[in-house]
């Protein structure tokens, strides 16, 4: 049968290794429950249907058990045991014959459960001695999802959420999204698009977000809604919805307990305010501080937070984007109530294949700070070109600040350990779609999977996340899963050499984001062009960020000036995003500017076409329609890294005034048949 994708990395098919099943099958006589609780049960009937599917064993639920041989859950108030565990952390240890899976939560009792699952499936035997805690508190998705059923920037169909059948329909795919998520630790899910409508917080909304609420409970995640700032005056009919009005305040204290007698357990808002056109306090003349700190005091009485978006940015056009979030929340550092968390993007921009990490990190030492990535591919080949983005997750989380001298990495500002932070967050934009598969392309289901095992744990690294999932959703097959870890590897690079080589940024197709529109000059406003970052002259090319106009290299600490700053020692995967280079420079390759430029465009499009060649020899591996499916979105990202690559180097050429080396072969086509294709993107 032919795999849509629909399960997973939970598929629990059998496996075939009998040594490893047998390893198992010592405690699958039953799984004992010691409380009646909600989550205890799923994590049971999880383990029940694991067992069954993974082991082929038939195995009962019971509830205090005292023989040997099987599983127990427990929740532990056990000191020695659960002292060093983080709440949701758990160890799986034998004791009189069971396998005890022990957690100072309901919540980790769970985790602990998907763990051995994931070790069954992954090939490993029998390990008796698990100890794991997540190193981030809060672990969540954002969905971008419309009430319409539309997703901003989803890439794999329509929303998961079909808000007409709510709340009397329960579709099977709640139960399965709330799983997978919880396999990974993902804990809590904010269900709607951050351009936020406020028709969620009506009372016939409540309802369907509560019906929501109640399928994701037992399995331990909590829902969050991103708010309008403007409700007050377009649901409560007030004059205004300024922040300091004490109708406004009324209100939203009024409506957040509203929101609580439908889910008591609410996660609390998540808020996009005076950004691309979004309503928010600054329309009355306060600060971002004023607006989050008015919605913290309406979540006083109950456990929820409030998750305040940092992605704010004017229309300038002599401006730099890349400082204004700073700028704007610099004067607010230490002014924000403690149940505020602001939500910074990985970089200053957004989103970019590349971007070095957000200065923000690090320089807000009074202010909770959590990190928002975003799963679903806008800027990364949406649903046809395979990247895989644990690298890029990564290489942001461990960057260095130096905030507080060596060592003082993103992903330690993030877990809360250099500022002390407890409500430690970390997000990722979804990826999810009514596509049966969920995330279009086969392999964006790894960037969702990727995303949850660094959200628990960062220091993973992107080869075992890669190789858990490989095992899970692909194949076991250790020749097979080597080679596909290996393209895995390679995707980002690849991707980024074809589209935004040595640090250019933010030169994709107007509003769809889609393909490359380097020539983008005039747009609704001046930083959504890319001549507005790339900076093309007759002298060279990329945003001097380091000269009198932008200085924003100076937002970074010492150490970061002294490489970054540096144009000769800068790393070349960031030089343009901080200098402009004159294209007859010679860089550490040996090459100048315009060469290495060229160089790069053309062995992106090698570099698919090996990851073509690649796939094909792992067919044997893989079932048909994944592999039929992968293998054709491989021939339109090597047509669209051939346009991407031409649409680029042409384009250049023209300010470069240089011939493109020797050993490449030039475009067959004018740049100007190449901006026909994106004319095309742009036709009604
Ligand atoms: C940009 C997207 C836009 C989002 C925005 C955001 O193009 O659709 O609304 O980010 O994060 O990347 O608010």
């Amino acid at each position: 049968m032919a795999d849509d994708g629909s399960r997973l990395w939970l598929k629990y098919d059998l496996i075939k290794d009998q040594k490893q099943k047998l390893s198992y099958q010592k405690y699958t006589k039953f799984i004992s429950i010691s409380a009646n609780h909600p989550t205890l049960q799923k994590t049971a009937e999880e383990l029940q249907m694991g067992f069954a599917g993974l082991l082929g064993t038939k195995t009962n639920i019971v509830s205090n058990n005292s023989q040997a041989g099987g599983v127990v859950l427990e929740v532990s108030t056990n000191q020695a045991l659960t002292n060093d565990l983080a709440n949701d952390g758990f160890a799986i240890f034998a004791q009189k014959g069971n396998l005890v899976i022990s957690s100072k939560s309901e919540a980790g009792v769970l985790y602990g459960a998907f763990e051995l699952l994931r070790r069954i499936q992954t090939g490993q035997s029998l390990n008796e001695n698990i100890v794991s805690s997540p190193k981030i508190k809060i672990r969540m998705l954002n969905h971008w999802d419309n009430a319409n059923g539309t997703v901003e920037r989803g890439y794999a169909g329509s929303s998961i959420w079909k808000w007409n059948e709510l709340p009397f329909r329960i579709d099977p795919r709640y139960i399965a999204y709330a799983r997978a998520n919880a396999s990974l630790g993902i804990n809590a899910t904010s269900i709607n698009n951050v351009n936020a409508s406020s028709r969620f917080l009506t009372a016939e909304y409540l309802e369907k977000i509560k019906a929501v609420a109640d399928v994701l409970r037992p399995y331990g995640i909590k829902v969050f809604i991103s708010v309008n700032f403007r409700s007050p005056r377009t649901l409560g009919g007030l004059k205004t919805s300024d922040p300091l009005d004490p109708e406004v305040r009324k209100w939203w204290n009024e409506k957040t307990k509203e929101i609580h007698q439908y889910i008591p357990d609410f996660g609390g808002y998540l808020v996009k305010a005076n950004s691309e056109g979004e309503p928010g306090p600054q329309d009355y003349g306060r600060t971002h501080a004023d607006g989050a700190n008015m919605l913290a005091e309406a979540m006083k009485p109950f456990s929820g937070i409030v998750i305040w978006r940092a992605f704010v940015y004017n229309a300038d056009p002599n401006g730099d984007r890349f400082k204004e979030a700073y700028e704007q929340f610099k004067p607010l550092d230490g002014k924000f109530d403690e149940k505020v968390i602001v939500q910074v993007k990985n970089g200053p921009i957004d989103f970019m294949p590349r971007e070095p990490f957000h200065p923000m990190f690090g320089n807000f030492p009074n202010t909770k700070l959590g990190i928002e990535f975003q799963i679903t591919q806008e800027y990364l080949g949406q649903s046809t070109h395979l990247t895989y983005l644990a690298p890029m997750f990564k290489e942001c989380l461990d960057t260095d600040t130096y905030s507080k001298g060596k060592g003082s990495t993103v992903a330690k500002v993030i877990d809360g350990s250099l500022y002390n932070n407890p409500n430690s967050l970390i997000a990722g934009v979804a990826n999810t779609g009514s596509d049966a598969n969920w995330c279009g392309h086969p392999f964006n289901q790894a960037n969702w999977y990727a995303f949850g095992r660094l959200a628990w744990d960062y220091t993973l690294s992107s080869e075992k996340i890669a190789n858990e999932w490989i095992g899970m959703t692909l194949t076991n097959d250790e020749k097979a899963k080597i080679q596909i870890n290996e393209i895995m590897q390679k995707s980002l690079p690849t991707y980024i050499s074809y589209t935004y080589p040595l640090g250019l940024h933010h030169m994709m197709g107007e509003g769809h984001h889609y393909g490359p529109e380097p020539w983008l000059t005039k747009a609704a406003r001046p930083d959504w062009t890319s001549i507005y970052y790339h900076k093309a002259d007759s002298v060279g090319l990329g945003f001097d960020r380091t000269g009198k106009l932008s200085n924003a290299i100076k937002l970074y600490s010492k150490e970061i000036n002294e490489t970054w700053g540096n144009p000769e020692k800068c790393d070349l995967n960031y030089l343009l995003w901080f200098h402009h280079i004159a294209w007859n420079k010679k860089l550490s390759t040996g090459n100048t500017l315009w060469e290495e430029l060229c160089y790069r465009y053309y062995n992106g499009v090698v570099e698919v076409q090996k990851l073509q060649k690649d796939w094909l020899k792992l067919q044997p591996y893989i079932d048909t329609e994944t592999f039929a499916s992968v293998n054709a979105r491989l021939k339109t990202q090597e047509k669209e890294s051939i346009w991407w690559r031409d649409a680029c180097v042409l384009y250049f050429k023209d300010f470069s005034k240089m011939p493109i080396p020797n050993s490449l072969t030039p475009p067959n086509r004018s740049l100007e048949e190449v901006k026909k294709i994106v004319e095309i993107y742009h036709l009604r």
